[in-house]
């Protein structure tokens, strides 16, 4: 698995930061020394606040549900997506992949280890049993890359879970300045 030892700071993630890593787009490379600091404080600030709940307008089959799917308006062709996903049967949930074509997705995972965060690509992660797994700034999330047109506030992105023992799961996306409450 290739494992990107790009310094970034704590909290934040290529597309939070734009920083400066080989799965990041290059437009953000140059996107990120204008609007690094106000990130940084968008950044700063997400990574207070604690981790909401699951909402109650959760998609899913009743075993596996996705509640509080959002990301934020992207300013070019790359973005992150976060959401909580929730196993509520009694086996383990292997999530296998994600997808959103006509653009790319992939897991990734932010990391820090002696003081330097890192970012790596998930293959597929493990929900347990009665359990949930929440994709979030700084840590969890989905990298979305290849974007034909930025997306505004208001918009609604679709992604799909692929699951190794579940049908496919069809999660929209809210496209939103802040996490829901
Ligand atoms: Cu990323």
């Amino acid at each position: 698995m290739p494992v990107d030892t790009t310094p970034v700071r704590p909290g934040e993630d290529c597309a939070d930061l734009a920083i400066i890593t080989p799965r990041c787009p290059a437009p953000l490379r140059w996107v990120g020394g204008a609007l690094g600091v106000l990130v940084l404080a968008i950044g700063a600030y997400h990574a207070i606040r604690p981790a909401p709940l699951a909402s109650r307008s959760a998609v899913g089959d009743g075993r596996v549900s996705v509640a509080q799917a959002w990301m934020r308006p992207t300013p070019t062709s790359t973005g992150a997506v976060y959401l909580t996903l929730r196993n509520d049967s009694g086996a383990p949930v292997l999530l296998t992949g994600v997808a959103c074509a006509p653009a790319e997705c992939m897991m990734h995972i932010s990391a820090e280890h002696d003081g330097i965060s890192t970012m790596r690509m998930l293959d597929s992660l493990t929900v347990p049993a009665h359990g949930e797994v929440a994709f979030k700034p700084g840590a969890l999330h989905i990298m979305v890359t290849g974007l034909k047109a930025p997306l505004a506030e208001g918009a609604v992105f679709p992604l799909t879970l692929h699951f190794r023992t579940l049908s496919d799961l069809a999660v929209a996306v809210a496209v939103r300045t802040g996490a829901p409450q």
